[in-house]
């Protein structure tokens, strides 16, 4: 039996496909993999690397953010012309299911460790259902990814340690998805699968790999503690919230384990905008714990990469300015930056879908405008137009080559760290390609002397970078690569 999992793309987006560090390898399906007996062939094709052809397999298994569903149902409509069996799990498969039903002749919600081995058993006794319902599962039932399908050249492993999120943000699938408790994975068998990983820079994605639950800290600097003892050379970044920086020693072994940064869900520098979107966790401390927060990281070597959210209900034009510059202005390193969306299975799907203020509607179709770089709804004072105009002229400023730049400096300033500085850096720069689908360009508007000494600065600093490039992280990257 031959098993085919595709990982489908948004044609229209660029920019998540731009280069290695804008793709990431689909763990969901190296899990499928996991759970497929050993006596099917299973391959792998990954469209941010591979656009799709035909090719045969008696199941062709998809995963699929929402954004990429549209795709995902084309590709399906070929592969049940040629007579193969079609199954759609993850995010959207879960969120959305009526639908994905229409397009697939399967489809699995929740988690595949709950529901894949009775699909395959019912499809090798050639009795397969419609739909079957994996839930959630005990986290000790979760087996290591199966890492040899991933021929892509990608620059990460992702490895996940924990699932669940019992704080419920507006915008946010995860509660729903993965449930409200921490489940965390036994930390011993996270570093076996670590051992097994071969790239130099791991992705930890756990929504907050130090979570808020009893033991979490003690958890954390023993898989810290872990991967020192057994010598592993690893770069690693992760997701976090606030609390991070709460224990000094989870931050010291988080460093010392080689975590060059970690990804936290700032959403907003205005009460009120948190509280638009339900961020209870950072109105908790309050938005001024932000500084001190940052600081304590950047005091142990690493860097702060701030999702930030423009479009809450309560935001004017103003206010999306005003984010824009307190972006420029805060010690944060990188920003990932994205338009609130109510996604499908969120609170906000609802509440928007209720009060009929979703524009873009015209499903499956314009599913492919929702990943955070589209206005789909109207908010209580900007339509979508205006919203993506604004957010645009932002992200001109903010992933303006000059402005990168001089965060870069800053890092290196408050880190006391070439490679953090570099990383957040270069994190920066797949946030502006993504954002902007290029390269993005400096500004070199104003005076003639003005001109003249930015393209000078830039040419300057493009050439040390370029040394730094070349001779530490190029250098550094093949020494860890393992041989
Ligand atoms: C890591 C991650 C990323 C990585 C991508 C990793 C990758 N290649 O998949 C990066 C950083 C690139 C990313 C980007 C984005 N992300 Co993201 N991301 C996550 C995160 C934190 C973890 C996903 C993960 O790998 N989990 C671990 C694996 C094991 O779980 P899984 O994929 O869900 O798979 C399980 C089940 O779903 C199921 N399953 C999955 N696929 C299949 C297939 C079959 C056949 C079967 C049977 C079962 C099955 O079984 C698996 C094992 O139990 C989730 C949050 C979360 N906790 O889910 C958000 C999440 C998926 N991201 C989200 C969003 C919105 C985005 C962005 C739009 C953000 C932005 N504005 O830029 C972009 C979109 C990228 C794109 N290409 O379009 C949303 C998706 C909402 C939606 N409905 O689409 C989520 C749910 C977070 C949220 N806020 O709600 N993301
Ligand atoms: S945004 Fe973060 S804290 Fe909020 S529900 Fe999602 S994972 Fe949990």
């Amino acid at each position: 039996m031959k098993l085919l999992l595709v990982n489908p793309a948004n044609k229209n987006r660029k920019g998540f496909v731009i280069d290695p560090s804008t793709c990431y390898m689909p763990i969901g399906l190296g899990i499928v993999a996991a759970l497929t007996p050993s006596n099917w062939d299973v391959e792998l094709l990954d469209e941010s690397f591979e656009e799709f052809t035909l090719r045969s397999a008696d199941v062709v298994a998809f995963t699929g953010f929402t954004a990429n569903a549209a795709r995902a149902y084309e590709i399906a409509t070929i592969c049940r012309e040629a007579g193969m069996h079609t199954v759609m799990g993850g995010i959207h498969a879960s969120m959305y299911t009526g639908e994905v039903m229409e397009y697939m002749d399967t489809v699995v919600t929740g988690e595949a460790e709950g529901a894949w081995p009775a699909f395959i058993t019912d499809f090798e006794a050639g009795e397969t259902k419609r739909l079957y319902d994996g839930g959630i599962v005990d986290i000790k039932n979760v087996p290591r990814v199966r890492r040899d399908i991933y021929k892509h050249p990608y620059n990460y492993d992702l490895v996940q340690t924990s699932r669940g999120c019992p704080w419920g943000c507006e915008f946010c699938s995860v509660t729903h998805m993965c449930g409200k408790t921490y489940r965390e994975r036994d930390v011993e068998d996270v570093l076996n699968e670590l051992e097994e990983t071969t790239r130099p820079i791991v992705f930890f994605v756990d929504d907050n790999l130090v979570n808020h639950k009893k033991g979490a800290d003690e958890r954390a600097i023993r898989l810290f503690k872990g991967m020192v003892e057994r010598g592993m050379k690893k770069f690693w970044f992760t997701q976090v919230a606030l609390n991070f920086a709460d224990n000094d020693e989870v931050l010291y072994w988080a460093r010392k384990s080689g975590c060059m940064g970690v990804l936290m869900g700032i959403e907003a520098e205005s009460p009120a905008a948190l509280k638009d979107v339900r961020k209870n966790l950072n109105l908790k401390r309050g938005v001024d714990s932000y500084k001190e927060t940052f600081r304590k990281i950047h005091k142990h070597g690493m860097g702060v990469l701030a999702s930030v959210m423009f479009g809450m209900e309560s935001d004017r034009k103003e206010d999306l300015f005003a984010r824009g510059n307190f972006i420029r202005e805060s010690s944060m390193d990188t920003y990932q930056t994205s338009i609130v969306t109510p996604f499908p299975g969120t609170i906000l799907f609802d509440r928007m879908k209720s009060l009929d203020r979703i524009v873009r509607k015209n499903y499956p179709h314009d599913w492919q405008l929702y990943d955070g770089t589209r206005s789909v709804m109207n908010t209580a004072s900007i339509k979508p137009e205006e919203m993506e105009n604004a957010v645009y002229e932002i992200w001109l400023n903010i992933y303006d080559k000059a402005a990168m730049r001089r965060k870069m400096f800053r890092t290196l300033w408050n880190t006391k760290s070439f490679l953090t500085a570099y990383w957040a850096y270069a994190a920066n720069h797949n946030y502006a390609r993504i954002n902007l689908e290029g390269v993005p360009r400096p500004s070199v508007s104003g005076s003639a002397w003005r001109v003249f000494r930015n393209k000078f600065y830039l040419k300057f600093t493009d050439m040390v970078l370029w040394i730094i490039y070349q001779l530490v992280w190029t250098r550094m990257i093949r020494k860890l690569a393992p041989k």
